[in-house]
């Protein structure tokens, strides 16, 4: 990632590498976004049963971020997939894909870390 070859890696060359690695290696690009969807999982689901609904979701970002309620529950519908009233690992992968890969503002993908 050093491009400048100055020993260090700053914040152009952090991002320019990050985007070439995914580009270049799908394969372990997704391999680490699988780690962040656990990571995610795993602050989110208070109850630890691998499935975030929407209670879960609304007071993760209404106390981490201060999202309203509202914003959050139109969030929650769009990353609600199949409609079964809660996340699983496929949907919130999914979406953290989309969060990574999409320009569109409306892909339900871009409202997992709230509506930002
Ligand atoms: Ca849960
Ligand atoms: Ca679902």
């Amino acid at each position: 990632m050093d491009a400048d070859g100055n020993g260090a890696v700053d914040r152009e060359e952090f991002i320019a590498g990050m985007r070439r690695s995914a580009a270049e290696d799908e394969g372990s690009y997704l391999k680490r976004l699988g780690a962040m969807v656990e990571a995610w999982m795993s602050v989110c689901d208070a109850d630890d049963n691998g499935l975030i609904d929407q209670q879960e979701f609304t007071t993760m970002y209404t106390r981490t971020l201060g999202a309203s309620p509202e914003d959050l529950a139109a969030a929650f519908t769009k990353l609600d997939l199949n409609g079964d009233g809660s996340l699983d690992a496929g949907e919130i992968r999914r979406a953290t894909e989309e969060y990574h890969t999409s320009e569109d503002p409306q892909a339900p993908g871009n409202w997992l870390f709230g509506p930002f």
